[in-house]
């Protein structure tokens, strides 16, 4: 019997992956990473979030790895990694939605102002103001047009917000301006009102979202991060929000996690912390994927979302 050893959840979380694998993989062997009883040369599959360095290198019959989350930073970061093995990335349909919902929330919030309303409730006091802008008059731009962003692009025009995308090679999709690269990035910040990051954690974009890019938003724009905590300075953003070239902030990743108790990202006034839960497919979801692709492997199909060590993501 085939055998995937899980570390995603903890262990407390093994019972609910059996039940789903039993489901969608009835045939499949569902183990704990850490479970004694597992022959490293029995493990064919793994499914994890941040494995221990060196432990895939361990198991010499390992076929495939599935990332238990879109981004596959935790995973890759090993630095005996078996790179020649498939590195899958979770991407089930209900993913970008999620993600495409966050995403929405986050831009109304910030077009609302949803911080300032929550600290006045929190003191009891009646403040009424106006928004400035409606949707149709806040150009969102997303950084990252892949599985998460082309699905938020297309969620958040259906709420009448003009979008322009930003990714590496040339895009096309339906009513977004889309602009590409290092060369289009000045232009594709100069009109955006809300930036949202969807980007993955690589080395050119890491600390991408520091003082000198904030510098060339228009004065009071948005920030979103959804994409990895090593994408922003706090510092800077901080700053940018002190000085107003910010005027509010949704955050839902961060260099350490959980967030420290003493950042001062917690009681920032424009800042809405989130604790990494832009887009968490449920386990049910995510064990389905898992089979559907194992399927296609076994029938030597070939496989969606791999990792692509050359390009970093
Ligand atoms: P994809 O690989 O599908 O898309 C990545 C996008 O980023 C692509 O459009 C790619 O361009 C673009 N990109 C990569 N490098 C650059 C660069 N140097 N300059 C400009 N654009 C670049 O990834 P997903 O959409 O599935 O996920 C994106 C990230 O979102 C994940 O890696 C993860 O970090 C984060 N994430 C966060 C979650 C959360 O809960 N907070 C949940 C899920 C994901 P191109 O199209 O040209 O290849
Ligand atoms: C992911 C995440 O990458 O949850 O899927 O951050």
């Amino acid at each position: 019997m085939p055998t995937i050893l899980v570390k995603s959840g903890g262990e407390a979380a093994m019972p609910e992956w059996q039940r789903h694998f039993a489901e969608f993989a009835p045939d499949l062997a569902v183990r704990w990473w850490d479970d004694g009883a597992v022959a490293p040369d029995a493990v064919d599959y793994v499914l994890a979030w941040d494995p221990e360095a060196g432990r895939l290198g361990g198991l010499p019959n390992l076929k495939v790895i599935f990332g238990s989350g879109a981004g596959v930073d935790g995973i890759t970061a090993d630095p005996a990694l078996p790179r020649h093995l498939p590195l899958v990335r979770m991407a089930p349909e209900g993913a970008t939605q999620r993600m495409g919902e966050f995403v929405c929330w986050a831009a109304l919030s910030l077009l609302k102002d949803a911080r300032r309303m929550a600290l006045n409730q929190a003191m009891a006091q009646w403040q009424d103001f106006e928004p400035e802008r409606t949707a149709a008059e806040t150009p969102v731009g997303i950084m990252g047009l892949g599985n998460m962003g082309s699905r938020a692009c297309a969620m958040l025009q259906g709420l009448g917000f003009p979008v322009r995308g930003w990714s590496r090679t040339r895009k096309d999709l339906p009513g977004v301006r889309c602009f590409t690269g290092a060369a289009e990035l000045d232009d594709f910040l100069s009109e955006t009102r809300i930036l949202v990051c969807l980007l993955p954690a690589t080395v050119e974009t890491n600390g991408i979202l520091a003082a000198p890019l904030l510098a060339k938003l228009p004065r009071g724009a948005g920030l979103v991060n959804a994409g990895r905590g090593s994408h922003q300075k706090i510092e800077d953003i901080i700053a940018a929000l002190d000085a107003g070239q910010l005027s509010g902030a949704v955050l839902d990743v961060f260099e350490k996690e959980p967030l420290p108790a003493g950042s001062p990202a917690w009681a920032h006034p424009k800042i809405t912390v989130t604790p990494h839960v832009a887009s968490l497919p449920s386990r049910r979801e995510r064990a389905q994927y898992v089979a559907r692709v194992i399927a296609d492997f076994t029938a030597g199909r070939p496989l969606a979302n791999l990792y692509d060590h050359a390009r970093g993501y």
